[in-house]
C-alpha cells in the first residue's frame, strides 16, 4: 500500500465530510502526555470519572486498540455558531457545543464512513475511529498531528478556528508520513485563568474536574456543592466561559451544530414540568441527553434559584415533587432563594 496514498485519501474523505484540518502522527510512546495524565488522575482532579482511571492505559497506547498500530490521523471538526440573543426571563444558558446534533452521531458517522472508504480503495487496511468516548487520549495526539497546541484553557486550539472544534481519531496500521508539529503557543494571554468563574483551572493546561461547571453540570451525579451553585449563574448545561474568554475566535462551524430552536436557551419552568420520559424523548440525537433528566432538573433549579424570581415558585414546587431526593433538595434550596427575592 502506498502510504502518500492513503494519506492524500484520507485528506480528501475529511475535507469531504467537513473536518476542517487532518493530521498524522507516528504512534511512538506518550512520555510526557502520560505523566500529566498520571498526575491528573493523582490528584483526583477526574472528580466521579471513574473510567478515565480505568482506561488509563489504553488511553496512553493506542496500539492496544489495534494490531499493528501505527499512526494516529487526527481530525477536526469546527462547531461554533453565533450565540442566539438571550431571552431572559426564566432560561438557562447551554455551552456552544450542545445546541445542535450530538457530536458522537454527526462524526462518528463520518468516520464510519471514512473508514468504508478506505477498506475499498485499499484491501486489508485495518483502522479504529474514535470520538470523545472511546479510550485514545485525543487532545494530545492532535498536538503530535501538528494539528494544534496545548492552551492553557486545557483545550487543543487550532489556528484560525481557536478551541471551537470536535476532536476524532482513526488509528491506522499503515505508517503514514507524520504531520510537522506546529510552532505556535498562547504566549502571554492567561484570560481563560482570569475568566473560569470556579478557579477550576488550577494551572495552566491543567482543569480539576471537580469544580468544573461543565463537568458538573453534565457529567455529575449527585449534588452541586452549595458554594458553587452561586457561580454557575444561569449556565443550565456546560461552560463555555474559558473558551469565550479566548482570542482566537472561529469562523461558523459545521451546519450539523447550528442551533436548535430552544436548545441554545432553555426555559427552565418548562423543563422542570415536563416529565421525565418525555423529556429524554424531546431530546433525542442531542448532547442535552447526556445529563439525564434528573440533572438536567437539577441543574434548572439551581439556575432559578440564582436568578431569584418568584415567578420560578409555582414550578419549583413541581419539582419538589420529584421522584429524585436531589431534584427536591435542588428545588427546596432554589425556592428559598426565590423567596427571599
Ligand atoms: C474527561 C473529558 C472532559 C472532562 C475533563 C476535561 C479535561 N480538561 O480533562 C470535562 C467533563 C470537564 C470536560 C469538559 C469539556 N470538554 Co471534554 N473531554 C474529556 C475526554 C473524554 C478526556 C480528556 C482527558 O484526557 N483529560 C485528562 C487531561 C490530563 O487531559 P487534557 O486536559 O486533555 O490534557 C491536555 C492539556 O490539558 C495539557 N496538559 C495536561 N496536563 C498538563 C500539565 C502540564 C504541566 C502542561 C504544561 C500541560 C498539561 O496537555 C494535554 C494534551 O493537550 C476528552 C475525549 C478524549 N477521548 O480524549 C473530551 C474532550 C477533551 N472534551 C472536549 C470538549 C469540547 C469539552 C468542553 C468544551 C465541553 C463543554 N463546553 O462543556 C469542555 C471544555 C472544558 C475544558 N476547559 O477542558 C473536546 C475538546 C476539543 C478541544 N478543542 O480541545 C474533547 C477532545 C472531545 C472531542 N472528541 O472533541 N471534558
Ligand atoms: S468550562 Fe467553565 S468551569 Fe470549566 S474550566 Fe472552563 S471556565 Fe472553568
Ligand atoms: S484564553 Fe489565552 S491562554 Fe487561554 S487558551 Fe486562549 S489564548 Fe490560550
Amino acid at each position: 500500500m502506498d502510504p502518500s496514498a492513503i494519506a492524500e485519501a484520507t485528506r480528501a474523505l475529511a475535507t469531504a465530510e467537513g473536518f476542517a484540518k487532518v493530521g498524522f502522527a507516528t504512534i511512538t510512546p506518550l512520555e510526557r502526555e502520560s505523566a500529566w495524565l498520571d498526575a491528573w488522575l493523582g490528584a483526583g482532579f477526574h472528580a466521579g470519572m471513574a473510567w478515565m482511571a480505568r482506561s488509563r492505559d489504553a488511553r496512553i497506547d493506542p496500539a492496544s486498540l489495534l494490531p499493528h498500530a501505527a499512526t494516529v490521523a487526527v481530525l477536526a471538526m469546527p462547531y461554533a455558531h453565533p450565540r442566539p440573543p438571550d431571552p431572559g426571563g426564566l432560561t438557562g444558558q447551554v455551552s456552544r457545543y450542545a445546541w445542535g446534533r450530538d457530536y458522537h452521531n454527526v462524526v462518528g458517522k463520518a468516520l464510519r464512513r471514512m473508514q468504508r472508504a478506505l477498506a475499498e480503495r485499499f484491501p486489508g487496511i485495518g483502522s479504529y475511529a474514535s470520538v470523545d468516548s472511546r479510550p485514545v487520549f485525543e487532545r494530545a495526539w492532535a498536538v503530535r498531528a501538528g494539528l494544534g497546541w496545548a492552551g492553557r484553557s486545557s483545550c487543543t486550539l487550532l489556528p484560525g478556528h481557536g478551541s471551537w472544534v470536535f476532536l476524532a481519531t482513526l488509528v491506522l496500521d499503515v505508517d503514514l508520513p507524520a504531520s510537522p508539529p506546529l510552532e505556535a503557543d498562547c504566549g502571554v494571554c492567561a484570560r481563560c485563568l482570569k475568566a473560569c468563574p470556579t478557579g477550576a483551572l488550577v494551572a495552566p493546561g491543567r482543569l480539576d474536574a471537580r469544580r468544573c461547571l461543565s463537568y458538573l453540570t453534565i457529567e455529575h451525579k449527585g449534588e452541586i456543592p452549595e458554594d458553587i451553585r452561586p457561580v454557575m449563574g444561569r449556565r443550565v448545561f456546560g461552560c463555555d466561559s474559558c473558551q469565550q474568554s479566548c482570542p482566537h475566535s472561529p469562523p461558523p462551524g459545521h451546519p450539523a451544530f447550528a442551533p436548535r430552536p430552544g436548545h441554545a436557551w432553555l426555559d427552565l419552568p418548562a423543563l422542570l414540568r415536563v416529565d421525565d420520559q418525555a423529556m429524554q424523548r424531546r431530546l433525542e440525537g442531542s448532547p442535552l441527553r447526556r445529563a439525564g433528566a434528573t440533572g438536567l432538573k437539577r441543574n434548572a433549579c439551581v439556575v432559578l434559584g440564582n436568578i431569584g424570581d418568584p415567578a420560578a415558585l409555582p414550578s419549583l414546587a413541581v419539582a419538589q415533587g420529584h421522584p429524585d431526593p436531589v431534584v427536591r433538595d435542588h428545588a427546596r434550596w432554589a425556592a428559598e432563594r426565590c423567596r427571599q427575592g
